[in-house]
């Protein structure tokens, strides 16, 4: 099959509401959305870096210019008998983001070409659902957050997860446990602490019960992670740190935590994701599938992803409601009892809005072969 075109949007998308983390917050996301065609099919992927270089140093506008410059002119017009296997410009370094964009389109187009749902193309079982979670911005108040988690607890999400940043941490979440006793919930601090300054802080957490503290330390910084997992119960879950299969095994190595967030976007792309999921699952651990804000494209490969046997943990896949006011694929994402259906059409599974999102597209190229 030949890789015919490729098309790059940017498509802004407004969330319903702000969200905040340790590094800072977002209301108007920067989506980018890529299509790759090849034997009359068309692969569709979500770029997930931020618009600013708080959580990586990728934003939407180098990725923008990684894919326009180097990766997306490298791949148009050439062959491939698999499309999951697509490394363009592979001497480039760095910028996983970018790179996953190409790969995960390439899965879905492959997916389609095979007729088959992109779950079972990864190795998904035949699983029917996968169990959800939802995560919480930081909030200005205990009484907003409580409110939050009250309404999510009643739709049914399996976690909870809860930013959190010095300041807004253990008497915040104390306030949560002694309201919510027995709720899974888990505080994600986006690399805000230190040690060894910050131990005793983190040691408090071992109070509540939490299913995981993720993230608590530097994104660098793997064997501090290690040392903090020997000092404190909660299990240590690593989001930010793990940006590749080599990392995986090192975290693995050293202890550096229980527990892995895969975000394929973060580690680029789904067959590094499957990689690092095959080694924690030999390791006895437990991973669950990130989220990045997505539109329903991206959350489309997540959902997929998360029908993987090792992800024993609720991913932080929510409706699409509690994003976006309307989302850019139909059918939208709806769970059940904190269980998000897997589509069961050929790909993703579900169907790109096109004509809603070429009237939202704000900039776009086109390479053809
Ligand atoms: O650390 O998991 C994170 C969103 C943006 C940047 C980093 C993170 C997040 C989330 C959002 O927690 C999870 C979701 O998409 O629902
Ligand atoms: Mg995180």
């Amino acid at each position: 099959m030949q890789i015919s075109r490729a098309v790059l949007r940017e498509v802004p998308l407004e969330l319903r509401e702000y969200f905040e983390i340790s590094s800072g917050g977002i209301k108007a996301r920067r989506v980018l959305l890529l299509t790759l065609e090849g034997d009359g099919f068309k692969g569709w992927s979500e770029c997930v870096a931020g618009e600013v270089p708080g959580y990586s140093y990728e934003t939407t506008d180098t990725a923008w210019h990684v894919l326009t410059r180097w990766l997306l002119p490298a791949l148009v017009g050439t062959h491939t008998d698999d499309a999951r296997r697509l490394h363009p410009a592979s001497w480039l370094r760095g910028h996983p983001m970018a790179r996953a964009t190409v790969e995960m389109a390439g899965w879905d187009l492959e997916a389609k070409r095979r007729r088959v749902p992109l779950a079972t193309l990864l190795g998904g079982a035949g699983t029917k659902a996968v169990s959800v979670g939802v995560s919480i911005g930081i909030q200005n108040s205990d009484d907003a957050l409580l409110r939050k988690v009250d309404g999510y607890l009643e739709e049914g999400y399996r976690k909870i997860k809860i930013k959190i940043k010095p300041g807004r941490d253990v008497e915040m979440l104390r306030v949560v446990r002694d309201r919510f006793p027995e709720a899974p919930v888990m505080a994600d601090a986006n690399s805000a602490y230190r040690l060894p300054d910050d131990l005793s802080r983190l040691r408090e957490l071992d109070d509540f019960g939490l299913m995981m503290i993720e993230q608590p330390l530097s994104y660098e910084d793997m064997l501090e992670h290690a040392e903090l997992q020997r000092s404190i119960d909660t299990p240590v879950c690593l989001d930010e740190s793990v940006r590749s299969p080599e990392d995986a095994r090192l975290a693995l190595h050293l202890e550096a935590g229980q527990i892995v967030n895969i975000k394929p976007g973060r580690v680029g792309g789904l067959a590094s994701s499957t990689a690092i999921h095959d080694l924690c699952l030999g390791s006895g651990w437990p991973v669950w599938c990130g989220g990045m804000l997505e539109s329903g494209i991206g959350r489309a490969h997540n959902v997929a992803l998360a029908t993987l046997p090792g992800f024993t943990l609720p991913g932080d896949i929510s409706d699409s409601k509690r994003y976006w006011a309307e989302d850019v694929v139909e059918p939208e994402f709806e769970m059940t009892d904190g269980w998000m259906p897997v589509p069961e059409g050929p790909g993703i599974g579900v169907s790109p809005r096109l004509e809603r999102i070429e009237a939202l597209t704000v900039r776009k190229e086109i390479f053809a072969a």
